[in-house]
């Protein structure tokens, strides 16, 4: 096994366990020898999938949630990875209104789409998470966003979700935003029924749509 295949790993049952001091030392170790940062958060991410399943079958509690996210936050701490989400071109190519719906409260992929979109020089207006309709809302009325991006990890934000777009349908916006949605759980049919224009399960993924849009509206002008 490569010396990066180790690591992978060793980060992946690090961070199951929620060894917080082992995560970031191998964190920071991959990192020296060569691990793309996109490649360790979706090493981390894996580690964070079995936290979840030990919460699914009661192993985990609250607390170890908690504990996973804060393990997660100090990852994306890391000097090289604060690199990842800095962007040195100063021209903005668009605006995104993002926050999580209302309901939850998980900010950790939020905030990775934020920084992967500030890296690619699109300017985010970040409303926050539990953030109910009207306030999505008036922020794209207020800012004429490019782009309106909604975070939910919930399965049960599913409606929240569509709650926004047809708040924005009421408001006479929605024909003035594209509406991007993302968390692990949407699929074709819940981006179809939410009413939204895309989804994606990566934020990455995520941002592509983004310029691929941005660039097309560019290209009809
Ligand atoms: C850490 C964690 C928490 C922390 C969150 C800390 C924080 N600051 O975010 C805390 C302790 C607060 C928490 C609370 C709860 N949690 Co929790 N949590 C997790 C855990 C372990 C990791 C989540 C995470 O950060 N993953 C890493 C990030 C990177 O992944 P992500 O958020 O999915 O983001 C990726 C994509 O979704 C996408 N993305 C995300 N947002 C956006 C936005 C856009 C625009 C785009 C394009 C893409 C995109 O990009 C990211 C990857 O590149 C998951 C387990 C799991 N399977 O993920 C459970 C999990 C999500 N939690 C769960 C539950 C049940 C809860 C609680 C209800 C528990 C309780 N009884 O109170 C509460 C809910 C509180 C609330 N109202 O929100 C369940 C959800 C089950 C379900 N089907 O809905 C999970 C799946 C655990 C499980 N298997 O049971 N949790």
């Amino acid at each position: 096994m490569s010396e990066l295949a180790k690591l992978k790993q060793d980060l992946v049952a690090a961070v199951k366990e929620l060894e917080e001091e082992k995560v970031l030392e191998l964190s920071e170790t991959a990192l020296r020898v060569g691990m793309e940062p996109l490649e360790l958060l979706e090493t981390i991410n894996e580690g964070m999938l079995l936290v979840g399943q030990l919460y699914e079958n009661k192993t985990y509690f609250i607390a170890d949630l908690i504990m996973a996210g804060l393990i997660f936050k100090e990852v994306l701490g890391l000097e090289e990875m604060t690199k990842l989400f800095y962007s040195k071109n100063k021209k903005k190519m668009g605006r995104i209104v993002l926050g999580t719906v209302q309901g939850d409260l998980h900010d950790i992929g939020k905030d990775i789409f934020r920084g992967l979109a500030e890296t690619n020089n699109f300017e985010v207006i970040d409303i926050g998470v539990d953030v109910p309709k009207e306030a999505f809302v008036k922020k794209v009325r207020e800012q004429k966003p490019e782009i309106v991006g909604m975070s939910g990890i919930l399965t049960y934000t599913v409606d929240a979700m569509k709650e926004v777009v047809d708040a924005l349908k009421e408001a006479g916006l929605r024909d003035q935003v594209k509406v991007i949605i993302g968390g692990g759980h949407l699929t074709d049919k819940t981006c179809s029924y939410i009413g939204a224009d895309a989804f994606a399960n990566d934020a990455f993924d995520g941002v592509k749509i983004c310029l691929q849009w941005i660039k097309s509206s560019q290209g009809e002008h």
